[in-house]
């Protein structure tokens, strides 16, 4: 009886002390390079989570979208199959697998800082992740790129009929298709990889992105005109493969999730530096030990030639009347209790 004892208590440790097999490299897809604020952001995490699980977990980024050939539009599929570990993504890239995270896509909705952390913190963050679970990706925190700029090569744009007739470079997801259709430009959609040759030759007039990609890219080179009009921005999400996330110990999952809220809180202080009065400067400077090299990017463009427009109320007002038909369109084909959520969420 003894030794049967000794022997059931035996193969009881064995089983307890059973470890899961961890990979030598969990691979993280990033669409842009290492230089820009998101890309930055990735790299915290990859060092966070080092740290955090003494080692054990190496995550590794690729940059430029080398995982998906440049791709972008694939990166959640596949994550949630499990080719691809993890990502750290802009929502317009996982709207092909989430078509709900559109309502940070639509135009002058999302309009300050305040209504985005509102939506993310709120019923509708709660709601994305949910239907992220439900599709195999296991989101561990938002991040950010941006409000979405204009810049162009041709003139200044300070109401919509100064977009009419420019080739302007947009992410391949339709919604910005109908944006500047809408606002009778020439929209051409190619991925980030390709539009970086494309501004550089000139093979497009503009392009929107936010100052945390546009800065290290020296968009100034290329473009005399930026219209700072806040029309959408996009958050980034932190996400696993949750079959891969189930498998890890509970130790393993806290301290990862613990490494992604901090890299992310890193990261959406990086793009809103100089953007939002003290704020993140301030968050940077006491939580991160980090002095950003450009304080006020505003500033910065104009040293370098570049003509910052800043959009009037009026000229908001009818930006917005140009883009509603496209508005309400996407609407329709939101989850109306998400789009109920974000009303509710930016009514708080
Ligand atoms: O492709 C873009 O414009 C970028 C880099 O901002 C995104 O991935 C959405």
């Amino acid at each position: 009886m003894r030794l049967l004892a000794v022997a059931f208590a035996g193969l009881f440790l064995a089983a307890c002390s059973h470890k899961t097999e961890l990979k030598r490299e969990y691979r993280m897809q990033v669409v842009v390079g290492p230089t820009t604020y998101w890309g930055m952001g990735a790299a915290k995490f990859a060092e966070l989570v080092a740290e955090k699980t003494d080692g054990r977990i190496n995550v590794k980024p690729y940059y430029g979208s080398q995982l998906l050939k440049g791709a972008q539009l694939n990166s959640a599929q596949m994550v949630s199959s499990g080719a691809i570990d993890l990502a750290l993504d802009s929502t317009i890239n996982v709207t092909p697998v989430i078509p709900d995270m559109n309502v940070f896509a639509l135009p002058f909705f999302v309009n300050t800082y305040e209504n985005l952390d509102r939506l993310e913190d709120g019923e509708t963050g709660r709601l994305i992740f949910q239907a992220m679970r439900q599709k195999g990706l296991m989101p561990l925190a938002w991040g950010e790129n941006g409000f979405r700029q204009l810049t162009n090569s041709k003139r200044a744009v300070r109401m919509p009929g100064d977009v009419a007739g420019l080739r302007i470079r947009v992410v391949g997801s339709p919604i910005f298709i109908d944006i500047f259709r809408a606002l009778g430009a020439d929209p051409v959609n190619m991925n980030w990889g390709d539009a970086v040759t494309a501004f550089q030759q000139g093979v497009v007039d503009g392009q929107e992105n936010p100052v945390g990609i546009l800065l290290p890219l020296q968009i100034y080179q290329y473009h005399r005109h930026a219209t700072f009009w806040n029309y959408l921005a996009d958050p980034l999400v932190l996400y696993w493969c949750r079959k891969e996330w189930e498998s890890f110990p509970a130790d393993i999952q806290s301290a990862v999730q613990a490494a992604a809220i901090e890299a992310a809180r890193f990261e959406k202080a990086l793009c809103r530096a100089g953007l939002d009065g003290e704020t993140s400067l301030t968050i940077l400077r006491k939580e991160f030990g980090y002095e950003i090299e450009v304080p006020d990017p505003v500033a910065m463009l104009n040293e370098r030639g570049m003509e910052v427009e800043m959009l009037s109320a009026d000229a908001r007002k009818a930006f917005q009347s140009a883009t509603k038909p496209v508005f309400d369109q996407w609407v329709g084909k939101i989850d109306p209790a998400v789009y109920k959520a974000a009303l509710d969420d930016m009514s708080k």
